[in-house]
């Protein structure tokens, strides 16, 4: 199946834009420099047992003092795109007040060395960093931070749109509100399901309002966009219980954002399963109408597909609370580092799926990869395999998915190198890029080397391709 796979990466069109992504907190490390204040992530690595051996971005990969060799890094993969975040609490301090030209300076010599290397950068706003204050008013639950957002937002947009074309508002809302605020395994750690469908509709709300000031403030054309995280959901059998339990949960993975994203409306079937657990969304008149505000691309970041049960493993079909059973249970498929199941098949069901449900919408891949238990030799290189497998699989199920109609323009690997991997601190490798963490030494993986490959003989192989 690799020639197969060969075989579908080399029918991606020649204009198809190849990436390789990070994040801010992740990378930059140079947490108090040049007026940055803390972020919901500074104060959660530092609460006992909520990461992995204590660790925090204090320092992380440096990138903060490494930039321009991390930008020749990129520059050697062949890449034609980058697609880095900007940290809100370097570029507004407290996340109020006035910008802070030092703490943006960062990114406008960023952009810069990007493309006199000839690399495009692709800004994400917002990937997790929320500044510690605006979470002490309350945070994301709160429809206060969604205006403080697009403040923020525009203050980074008036910068550097001059060069800067393609932007994405949030990374993955999905993960800041349940995990952030349900299930408490990222910052800040809270642990209520109201206030988490909540923060889904402020998230939304404040991706809307940015969305709209940008597209109104551009001089130039811009792509505007928001990445979601998103997998198939499979019923674990054909049962009934099985199917419902399938359908909440694509309903809290993915419609209830693309829904009022696409169509300005939240899901019948989650507003009723919400009720049903005594949750509202807070909507507000107009509201809707600024969430859909139209968008030029969406963002996909795929890295499993699972199945889902309907009932426990006793048999319950309601938890203790008359709650639903909805439980994720494994098909027995192989799995990463992260202990998430390889599913290439479930990335081009998901992609052929949302062309179809929300057509005229044209789709990047921005984050897929894999962390692995790399094992490097004397000299820091990695001969990762599987890795390479992951890559292979799943860049042939996007065109795959391309073949079968899904307008799907990119590929970003993740990640360009190995990073704070936030809950699980810097166990776990992602990276196409080795990083020796003593030393802060690069070296590129076999990872990195075939993607190198890949991306020139995609580029080649299929010159005339229309996109
Ligand atoms: C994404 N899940 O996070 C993030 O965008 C990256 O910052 C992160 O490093 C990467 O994926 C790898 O984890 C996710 O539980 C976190 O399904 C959790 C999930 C999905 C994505």
């Amino acid at each position: 199946t690799a020639a197969v796979e060969a075989d579908l990466i080399a029918s991606l069109p020649a204009n198809f834009r190849w990436g390789v992504a990070t994040s801010a907190y992740q990378i930059e490390g140079a947490v108090d420099e040049d007026g940055r204040t803390p972020s919901i992530w500074d104060t959660y690595c530092r609460v006992p047992g909520m990461v992995h051996n204590g660790e925090n971005g204090d320092i992380a990969c440096d990138h903060y003092h490494r930039m321009p060799e991390d930008v020749a890094l990129i520059k050697e993969l062949g890449v034609d795109t980058y697609r880095f975040s900007v940290a809100w609490p370097r570029v507004q301090p407290r996340g109020t007040g006035p910008v802070n030209e030092a703490g943006l300076a960062f990114y406008d010599r960023l952009v810069d060395e990007l493309l006199a290397k000839g690399i495009d950068p692709w800004v994400t706003l917002y990937h997790w960093d929320l500044p510690q204050e605006l979470e002490d008013a309350g945070g994301w639950p709160v429809r206060d931070t969604a205006y403080r957002f697009a403040d923020y937002a525009m203050m980074v947009f008036d910068k550097l749109s001059d060069r800067v074309k393609i932007w994405t508002t949030l990374n993955e809302p999905w993960c800041t509100a349940m995990l952030g605020y349900y299930e408490g395994r990222q910052a800040p750690g809270r642990r209520n399901f109201g206030d988490a469908i909540a923060a889904v509709h402020h998230l939304l709300l404040g991706h809307g309002l940015a969305t709209q000031r940008m597209r109104e403030a551009a001089r130039t054309p811009v792509e505007l966009g928001i990445t979601l995280n998103m997998g198939s959901s499979y019923p674990a059998t054909d049962s009934a219980a099985d199917r419902e339990a399938a359908r909440r949960a694509d309903g809290l993975g993915a419609r209830i954002y693309l829904d009022p994203l696409r169509y300005g409306r939240y899901p019948k079937d989650v507003v009723a399963d919400l009720l049903q657990r005594g949750v509202e969304i807070p909507i507000k008149d107009g509201d809707l109408e600024t969430i859909s505000a139209p968008i030029d691309v969406l963002g996909v970041n795929y890295y499993s597909s699972h199945r889902y049960s309907g009932v426990d493993e006793d048999g319950n079909s309601r938890d203790a609370d008359g709650v639903p059973v909805t439980r994720a249970v494994l098909a027995g498929l192989p799995v990463t580092d992260m202990g998430w199941e390889i599913v290439p098949a479930g990335f081009t069901d998901l992609l052929v799926r949302l062309g179809r449900e929300y057509p005229g919408l044209p789709m990047v891949i921005t984050e897929n990869g894999s962390a692995f238990a790399d094992e490097a030799d004397a000299d820091d290189y990695v001969q990762d395999d599987d890795r390479v497998a992951y890559f292979q699989s799943h860049i042939g199920a996007v065109a795959a998915a391309r073949q079968a109609g899904a307008d799907v323009r990119g590929y970003f690997a993740w990640s360009l190198m190995d990073n704070f991997e936030w809950s699980y601190g810097y166990a776990k490798r992602f990276g196409i890029v080795r990083v020796d963490y003593e030393t802060q030494q690069r070296v590129p993986k076999a990872s990195a080397l075939w993607y190198r490959d890949t991306i020139n003989a995609a580029r080649s192989a299929r010159g005339s391709a229309p996109l």
